[in-house]
This record gives structure tokens, sequence and C-alpha cells, in this order.
């Protein structure tokens, strides 16, 4: 009973504590705030107007139960005929930019570089496009949000270094189609999760389970491809068109599970093996050292002739260093990490590479995503993380948002934005972080890949039982526009 009432009495505490945590900062007036989604999650329209099967079509049609009551993205939120209307809703809720991303396989209907472009395709986008500039809203396009089109996941995806070869062709039509209208521009979305996931663990379309080479070669592959395009705007579309090029990488933050130096060396390496995988080729110009040490050792022992690792020469090194414009990150989470013994030099894995353990606590509040709970503070660590270690750059938040089970009344979320959106802000107003964008996952609930329509991230809650597809406000949405037209998260700002 004593327990029971001190629980009451800690849970009332920590409740009165957030309700009055929310900063008194106010975002710079050059801050802007958006919404993102992804293709394959919201468009449906899977062979409409002559778009090409992609991964995630194939594997659903293929192998139902790979997502959760076999859901698919057949049809999802029907955005590809409802544009008009999810413009409008934002436009309601005053965003300043959309981050939304591009089916290749709309484009080119085979993916292979050379193949016949498909019209009507660049038509929905110019369209879409168009549509969001009327209504004065800023396009922001990933060119590639893990939908890759099925005819080159036959010729071997993403491990395949012939991929950089279509990918370079496919962005040439991007940029010649869509670069009057577009300005901002991403390449990838989340590599990691593309390779590591794709090929690695197989959690991931198209369901690959060769961890420690083919995740390492699919980055490979991507890296270079970004680099690519970056080069190619730069040479040819960037005096013309005036826009800017980037990557967006995803990581949560991973904070030492004690202050041991162990400890804290794991929370490093984690860090490089997350987000530095990526980041550090970008804007320094190699993999990690502690990835290059690490896989080449593990390598060697384990009998390759040469590390697992993939290695640039030194003119790769000078072409692929400094391709971006600003550093974007997706982040949604915190672990904690602890150092543990080094793995059985048998097991040939990403996961014995990084070798970390990795874990939470328990009384970090849940969401509906098991790998999601919400740790506000570990959005200020990591952008401070990021500003010390590469140099100050300009970083956008390109994804960061909330699931639960669904509801109109989603408080959750609503104390997830203002606890999160806090720490941002403070990280910019009083630790000097260089954040100028912030993106909510997202304007609509969606097809979450594995967990199919069972965790909702949305703003507006869609009906996937109508025809319709039916979309309904929630709380959510009128706080952030609150926040948006505002720029601060309680009524009295600084
Ligand atoms: C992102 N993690 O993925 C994707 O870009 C979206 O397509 C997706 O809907 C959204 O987050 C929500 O899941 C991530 O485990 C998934 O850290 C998991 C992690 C990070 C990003």
């Amino acid at each position: 009973m004593k327990l029971r009432l001190l629980f009451l009495a800690t849970v009332f505490l920590i409740g009165l504590d957030q309700s009055n945590s929310a900063s008194k900062n106010k975002f710079p007036d050059y801050f802007k705030f958006g919404v993102a989604t992804a293709s394959y999650q919201v468009e449906g329209g899977w062979d409409a107007d002559g778009k090409g099967e992609n991964v995630w079509d194939h594997i659903t049609h293929t192998n139902p139960n790979y997502v959760k009551n076999q859901d698919n993205g057949d049809i999802a939120c029907d955005s590809y005929h409802k544009y008009k209307e999810d413009v409008a809703l934002m436009k309601d809720m005053g965003i300043d930019y959309y981050r939304f991303s591009i089916s290749w396989s709309r484009i080119l209907p085979y993916g292979i570089a050379g193949s016949p472009l498909n019209q009507l395709g660049i038509d929905h986008y110019r369209n879409l496009t168009q549509e969001l500039l009327d209504n004065g809203i800023e396009p922001m396009v990933t060119m590639f949000h893990w939908d890759t089109p099925e005819p080159l996941q036959e010729l071997g995806g993403w491990p395949n270094p012939e991929m950089e070869e279509h990918f370079v062709y496919y962005a040439r039509i991007l940029f010649e189609q869509l670069g009057d209208l577009v300005k901002m521009w991403m390449t990838f979305n989340e590599a990691k999760q593309t390779c590591l996931e794709g090929y690695g663990t197989g959690e991931k379309a198209p369901g690959f389970k060769t961890s420690g080479l083919a995740d390492y070669q699919c980055a490979h592959t991507i890296l270079k491809s970004h680099a690519k395009v970056y080069h190619m705007y730069e040479e040819e579309f960037r005096e013309k068109q005036g826009g800017r090029v980037g990557i967006v990488i995803d990581s949560m933050w991973f904070e030492p599970g004690s202050g041991s130096d162990k400890d804290v060396e794991a929370a490093e390496r984690a860090r490089q093996f997350t987000y530095g995988w990526y980041g550090n080729p970008i804007i320094h110009g190699n993999y990690p050292q502690v990835m290059i040490d690490r896989i080449g050792e593990r390598s060697k022992k384990q009998g390759f002739a040469k590390s697992r690792l993939p290695t640039f020469t030194q003119e790769e090194i000078d072409y692929i260093k400094g391709t971006y414009d600003f550093v974007a990150l997706n982040t949604y989470s915190t672990n904690y990490t602890a150092w543990i013994e080094e793995a059985d030099i048998s097991d040939v894995s990403y996961n014995s590479d990084l070798n970390v353990r990795l874990f939470v606590d328990d009384s970090w509040e849940e969401s509906a995503s098991t790998w999601l709970r919400v740790v506000p503070w570990g959005l200020r660590k990591i952008v401070n993380w990021l500003s010390k270690t590469y140099n100050n750059p300009e970083i956008f938040i390109t994804e960061n948002g909330l699931s639960d089970r669904g509801g109109l009344d989603d408080d959750q979320r609503i104390r997830y934005y203002r606890d999160y959106l806090s720490n941002l802000v403070d990280a910019i107003v009083e630790d000097g972080v260089n954040v100028t964008r912030y993106t909510a996952w997202s304007l609509l609930d969606n097809f979450e890949w594995r967990s199919g329509y069972t965790e909702k991230f949305g703003f507006y809650s869609v009906d996937f039982n109508s025809t319709e597809r039916t979309r309904t406000k929630k709380a959510s949405a009128d706080y952030y526009s609150k926040v948006i037209s505002t720029r601060c998260l309680v009524d009295t700002c600084n």
C-alpha cells in the first residue's frame, strides 16, 4: 500500500513536472516546420498508370505473411489519387514544407538505366509539386525511400555495384523533369535500414539475411551513388536550378549505460557504426576508423583475404568527402549501451562487428512500436553530438514522431512533440546547435512496413476500411499547427 502511494505520488510529480517542462525558448524566425511521408507507405496505386513492381509490391504479393495481418501498400492512403486533399490538410495546418518520396518504379517501370520513361509518373509528381507550390508549401523530395524496382533487385539489388549506374540515371531524370520546381533534394532515406535490414537481418524487403557482408556492400554502393548524384547536380544543374542536395541518415541516441570507460566507449562505437557508417564518408571522406579497424581485424581472424568492409581508394575518398549541403537526421528514440566480451569469432555479422549490448530503461514510456521508447532528452544529446562530431554543420531533423494504436485524442503524441521540441529548441538557443528544420513523421497514419497498419504515426487518422480512405484530424494536428504559428511551446515565450 505504501509502495503504491509512493508510486502514485511519483507519477503525479513527474506528470506535474512534465506539464511545466516545455521550454520558454522560441524557435528562430528562419526555422521551418514540415511533415513527412514516403511513397510506398501512402500512395497506393501500386500498378496505376504504368507503374512497375518494386520490392515491397513483390514481397507483400508473393509472401503475404511477411507483414502483420497480411497488410500491403496496394491502396495504402490512396494519396496517389488524393494528393490534392493531402495538400489541403497541410495548408490548413500551416506546414512550411512537405517531405515526400518519389517511387522509382513510377518513373522507370523497369528501373534500369536507359529503360523507357513513364510520362504519367512524371506528370503525377509535377502535379503534386505544383499543387504544393500553389498552396505556399515547399516540396522536399526523397529520391529513394526503400522501394527498389523489382527488376533491379533481380539483378542483385544494392549489394551489386552496378546499381550506381541505374540510380544516377534515375536521379538525372528527376533533376531534369522536376528540378525547375524542386529545390530541396535528398538522395536516400536511411540507407542503414535499406542495407542492414534489407540485406543483413531480413527485417525489411527484399528480406535477405547476409549480415556482415551484403549490408556493407549495399552501403558502399549507396554511398558511391549518392556522391555521384551530388557531383552531377553540382556540375550540371546547380547553377541553373539553385537547389540543395543531401542524404538522410537515421540514428537513435546511444547513451552509456554507466560512467565506466568501457560503456562510454561502447556508446561512441554504436554511434560510429550507426550514424558514422554513412555520415563519416560523406562528411570526412571515409568509414569511421573504429569500423575499419574492427571489421578488418575480425575478417582477418575469420580467414577472409581482405576486410568484409569494402575500401575506398584515395580518389574515391576525395570524391565522396563533402557531398552534402546539409546534414539530415531521422531520430525517434534512445538506447543505453554496455560493453560486452568479444563475440565468438566464428560469427560473421554487423552485430558482432559492433559488439555492444543495447538496452532500455523500463521506466521509459512505451509507444506502439517495440523499438520506440519516449526519451525526449536523447534528441538534445544527439544533435549536440552531430554538431561536435561534424564541425557544426546545418542540421535538418527529417523525421521524428510517435506511434500509438489509434484514436483522435492523441495526448501521448502531443506530449511527445512538446517534450522533444522542447529539447530541440534548447539545443538551438542554449547550446548553439545549428538545426534549421524539423519534420514530423507523419502527416497520415500509413503503412508501417512489417507492422502494416497497426502502428499509427499520423496527425490525421485514415479509415482503411472505407474506399474513400477518409482522413480525420487528431488533436496533435492542432497542437503542431499552434507550435508552427507561435514558434513556441508554451503561451509565453522569451
Ligand atoms: C523510419 N529505429 O524508420 C522510416 O523512415 C519511416 O519510413 C518509418 O515509417 C518511420 O521511421 C517509423 O518507423 C525507422 O529502430 C525505423 O531506430 C526504425 C528506426 C529508425 C527509423
